[in-house]
């Protein structure tokens, strides 16, 4: 092993959250920062997931650094909602114009980062045995970074290609006379199911829960759109940081139930007509909250799919069932999706009522019948937030591992930091506003939190920081509280952790918003870092 390279910070991810802060860290403080990514390139999510029909459902203008005046003012996005190649060329256009790449190491998995009380640094090793000694060690690993492939009997028994949509190949798949199946119906197939009907030659599609989309409404950016934003952008961009999810949405209105039931149907048509996230995000306020307003919006997407799936059987699959409360788990949206299944190279396979057995040679098997394909497709979600920090091995104070500590489930402090874990913070962390809000809001937020306080930790010659138990505890109770007052905990969500067996079931994000959450979390630094414990040098 050669000698430990010796950083200020050490970032795993050159995502978002990882260019930025090297950004924030080595420009504007002059510190010594690496960037570790198991990539070939930069981009995190956007780099992975290319699966065919990836594509933001936030606005791109919206979903998009707002960091930097030139920046946002120079880049033209084409499409109203970007997709993957066009977001991926952003932030390999962002790496390049701050001059990032010098200090990213591609190709580069993390082994371990373990925390050394005596010297009070991170060490940190990886795969082709190279080590670092890093005073910060900040994982911006992503949430959804980590794919699921679920484990299925007869998995090695397959003959034909697997391709995993988190892990798609760069080169891409030729469909071309394929018959293909894919496993999962969440937002990522709700993207794939329709491109990829149109390539092959046959497509089955395994549904075990029907979910709700709504209409994406993508089309190209025309000059007057760009230039409408490009004009406020100021104004824009302080509207999406004070809002609950990071967008900016018109108000929602206060109670399903107050409204009669011609307005709460003008409203959501209005809504399923213009905006793919509008008829969660910002119907109405209750319909998080109260299962009757919930009922009110779920029964408005029923009919809307029964109006748009020619096959009434069909039809009913699609639909979620009564029980299944609406916007609980995450909304995807979608272009075509429902119209796909009128084609006739298009099955669905209700794999509820009749579970996945195993697969074979050519397939796979189900309780009731056989299927072919020469393609399958795992579009079976991410272990998300915990599944890419527990690759890395991290250890805090005695030798205590993260996946130890939150053998219960996620344990954070205002979601960016961990008790008997100093100098280590998680970007977007569990227990901050994260995958509810539009990413590169948040994003920004947590980056400019931990940058501004490695800055004062710095100036005031403190060589750690670490959350306080008791802070720490309290914060995990709020964050519940909150979760508890919404319906957001009574789903099989991976917001819950409920998509991975044996993965303990608690939600782990901040629902108070993230306005709020930046106003608190940035008064808590102005304070003194209430919360934390800080030690001298
Ligand atoms: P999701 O939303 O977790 O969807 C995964 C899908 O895969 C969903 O339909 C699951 O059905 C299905 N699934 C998972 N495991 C299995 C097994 N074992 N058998 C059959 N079906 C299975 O992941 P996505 O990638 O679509 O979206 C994740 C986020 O990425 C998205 O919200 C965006 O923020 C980006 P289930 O519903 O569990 O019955």
């Amino acid at each position: 092993m050669s000698e430990a390279k010796k950083v200020d910070a050490l970032i795993v991810g050159a995502g978002f959250a990882g260019l930025y802060l090297l950004h924030l860290l080595r420009d504007k403080q002059g510190l010594n920062v690496a960037v570790l990514d198991l990539a070939g390139g930069v981009g995190g999510t956007w780099y992975w997931n290319r699966y065919p029909g990836a594509r933001c459902d936030v606005a791109s203008h919206e979903y998009s650094f707002s960091f930097s005046k030139e920046l946002q003012q120079e880049w033209c996005w084409s499409e109203k909602f970007a997709a993957q190649a066009d977001i991926l060329k952003y932030l390999e256009h962002v790496a390049d114009r701050f001059d990032l790449n010098k200090d990213i190491q591609l190709n580069t998995k993390v082994n371990s980062a373990v925390y050394d009380e005596v010297e009070k640094r991170w060490n940190i090793t990886t795969q082709d045995g190279q080590s670092f000694s890093a005073q910060y060690f900040i994982p911006a690993t992503g949430t959804l970074s980590s794919a699921n492939i679920p484990s299925i009997q007869g998995q090695d028994q397959y003959k034909g290609d697997v391709y995993v949509t988190g892990k798609w190949p760069a080169e891409g798949v030729d469909f071309k006379g394929k018959k293909v199946g894919i496993i999962g119906t969440g937002a990522t197939a709700i993207q794939v199911i329709p491109v990829v009907a149109e390539q092959c030659e046959q497509l089955t599609v395994f549904q075990r829960t029907a979910n709700y989309a709504a209409p994406l409404h993508n089309g190209p950016m025309t000059a007057k759109e760009e230039g409408d934003i490009k004009a406020n952008y100021d104004a824009r961009r302080k509207i999406e940081k004070n809002s609950f999810a990071g967008m900016s949405f018109d108000s929602a209105r206060p109670s399903a139930l107050a409204d009669s039931p011609e307005q709460r149907e003008a409203h959501y048509q209005q809504l399923w007509d213009t905006k793919g996230f509008g008829i969660w995000l910002a119907s109405y306020e209750d319909l998080l909250i109260d299962k009757s307003a919930n009922k009110t919006a779920a029964d408005f997407i029923r009919k809307k799919i029964r109006e748009r799936v020619n096959d009434p059987k069909t039809a009913d699959l699609l639909c979620p069932s009564e029980d299944q409360l609406f916007g609980i788990k995450r909304q995807p949206c979608e272009t075509n999706y429902f119209e796909a299944f009128n084609r006739d190279n298009v099955t669905l396979v209700d794999i509820k009522s009749a579970p996945i057995k195993a697969l074979t040679d050519q397939g796979l098997m189900t309780e009731e019948a056989n299927y072919e394909f020469d393609i399958l497709i795992y579009a079976t979600g991410f272990d998300a937030f915990t599944g890419s920090l527990y690759k890395m091995g991290i250890q805090g104070r005695d030798g205590l591992s993260l996946q130890d500590y939150w053998s219960e489930g996620p344990r954070t402090y205002l979601g960016i930091s961990v008790h008997g874990f100093p100098n280590m913070f998680t970007v977007t962390g569990p227990q901050s506003p994260s995958v509810l809000s539009n990413m590169p809001v948040s994003i920004e937020c947590h980056c400019e939190w931990i940058a501004a306080c490695i800055g004062d930790m710095n100036k005031q010659n403190v060589a750690e920081i670490e959350a306080d138990i008791n802070h720490e505890n309290n914060w995990i109770k709020h964050t519940m509280e909150l979760a508890d007052s919404t319906l957001f905990p009574q789903a099989d969500s991976w917001y819950m952790g409920a998509n991975i067996p044996g993965k303990p079931r608690v939600f782990m994000v901040y629902v108070g918003g993230c306005g709020p959450y930046r106003e608190l979390i940035f008064d808590i630094a102005s304070k003194g870092y209430e919360g934390f414990k800080l030690l001298s040098h």
